[in-house]
């Protein structure tokens, strides 16, 4: 992943190995308030006009879902709710952005 796929908007292999959903309502991001990554994520979130649950991990509760479903505490992590109920965890904001530009972005 280059910077010029972080902000051009290129696609990314973990973005486009993440599952596709049709709606927003699907998705929640886990993150921080202080996170330069989580802010860049959010930016795109708001570029896209979407609006996103979101989870702060400082709250303990928030914390432990991200570990016990991701595997990792690093933030931002992109929660996806899978046709079948289960969660796929998508970690890295550059294959966050590629992920939300790839399925809500003008071109998909
Ligand atoms: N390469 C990652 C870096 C993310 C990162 O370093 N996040 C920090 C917060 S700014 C983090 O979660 N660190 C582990 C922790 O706080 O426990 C990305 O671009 O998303």
């Amino acid at each position: 992943m280059s910077l010029f796929d972080f902000f051009g908007g290129g696609a990314s292999q973990a973005a486009e190995a993440a599952p596709a959903v049709n709606s927003p309502e699907r998705l929640a991001l886990y993150q921080k308030e202080w996170c330069p990554y989580c802010q860049r994520v959010k930016a795109v979130v708001a570029e896209l006009g979407l609006e996103l649950a979101e989870y702060d991990t400082n709250d303990s509760e928030h914390l432990q879902a991200l570990m016990a479903g991701g595997g990792q505490r690093m933030v931002p992590c992109l929660r996806i709710e899978q046709d079948n109920g289960d969660y796929f965890w998508l970690y890295e904001s550059a294959d966050i952005a590629a992920y939300l530009r790839m399925h809500f972005g003008k071109d998909s």
